[in-house]
């Protein structure tokens, strides 16, 4: 089946694919800075792909610089290669505008895992909007994700939107705290909880981690379902009880020294688990969905606002925003004048 010929490209992209299919790490990184650099080249590259994806165990991996992410990616990673699996695993820096800096002292964290075939590590960087850092990574994970890799390790710096973008792109996510990181009960983002499957308390062999712990474990039990994630379905109460022990999925809160490998069979075991659990309870199939869909809204957005900007010139588009400025016509009524100008053919 891999090795059927891909219509519609050139021969020159379709040998490519048919290397990423087969998984060559050259042919991968080739592939992924072609996707990163172009969006047409993504778009080819993943619609080619995508029936070939769909087998990867996606893994986010977030929290605030310096708890310890890349540390701990480099110990998962080793942990998981003993097991068999082969990884990719992409860094993503959404404050740095070029690959540098945080991203070069992962290069360094990561040096151990240099040279192994099974695993391939890539870093990326805002070049521009958030937006487009999303579709590159996205399409960077199908890749990835065709090219036969089981388990994707996605981390990214925790920066407000950014974080919640890679639980939306992921099956797990690991939200990593450290002590002494303003590790008060008020300072963890509730919405950090929101979004973890798996609370990792790094740098266990400082002082305060305890404190740490038991933060989280507070605010997990503060939390409506009690630190367990469930399905989103509304059901009668005694049914609700019933289904939540069956389904339900306990957020545990580990504790991890990443530099020695402390308490990373445990992670990696939780880990596995967790997508055992997804598979289990149908909610594998229902995160797929939701990922689909965030996916094209985002790149129907893209074509709308792309859209836009070619059927109003932007003459049209100054008079009309200075109406508004002006007082002399309102918003709602500019908004439809240019969907007007959108939706009629030129
Ligand atoms: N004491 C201790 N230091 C750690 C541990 N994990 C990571 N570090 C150190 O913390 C610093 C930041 O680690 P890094 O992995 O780059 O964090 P990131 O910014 O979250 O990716 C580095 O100097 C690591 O050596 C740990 O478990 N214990
Ligand atoms: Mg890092």
């Amino acid at each position: 089946m891999r090795s059927a010929p891909l219509f519609g490209v050139s021969s020159g992209v379709n040998e490519l694919l048919q290397k990423v299919l087969a998984g060559q790490p050259r042919a991968v990184a080739r592939l992924l800075t072609l996707v990163e650099n172009s969006e047409v080249e993504a778009q080819t590259a993943v619609s080619h792909l995508y029936p070939h994806t769909g087998n990867a165990h996606i893994i986010g991996i977030t929290g605030p610089p310096g708890a310890g992410k890349s540390s701990l990616v480099t110990a998962l990673a080793k942990t998981l290669r003993r097991q068999g699996f082969r990884l990719g695993i992409i860094a993503v820096d959404p404050s740095s505008p070029f690959t540098g800096g945080a991203l070069l002292g992962d290069r360094v964290r990561m040096r151990d895992l240099a040279g192994d075939r099974g695993v391939f590590i890539r870093s990326m960087a805002s070049r521009g909007s958030l937006g487009g850092l999303a579709r590159a990574t996205s399409a960077a994970i199908q890749v990835l994700d065709a090219a036969g890799y089981d388990k994707i390790l996605l981390e990214t710096v925790g920066a407000g939107q950014a974080e919640v973008d890679v639980a939306s792109a992921a099956h797990t996510t690991l939200v990593i705290e450290a002590p002494g990181m303003g590790d008060d009960v008020q300072s963890i983002k509730a919405g950090i909880l929101e979004i973890a499957d798996i609370l990792v308390v790094n740098k266990a062999d400082k002082p305060g981690a305890d404190h740490t712990v038991k933060s989280l474990e507070m605010m997990l039990h503060l939390g409506p379902l009690g630190g367990t994630r469930h399905h989103g379905r509304v059901l009668a109460a005694p049914q609700m009880v019933a289904e939540k022990a069956k389904d339900a999925w306990q957020i545990p809160v580990l504790r991890t020294v990443a530099i020695t490998e402390g308490g990373i069979e445990l992670l990696a075991e939780r880990v596995v688990a967790h997508r055992a659990h997804l598979l289990a309870t149908g909610q594998w199939l229902a995160r797929e969905r939701a990922r689909s869909e965030r996916e094209v809204e985002r790149l129907l957005q893209d074509r709308l606002l792309a859209r836009l900007q070619t059927a109003v010139l932007p003459t049209e588009r100054e008079v009309l925003l200075t109406a508004v400025a002006q007082r002399q016509i309102d918003p709602y009524t500019a908004a439809d004048q240019l969907m007007a100008l959108v939706l009629k053919k030129r």
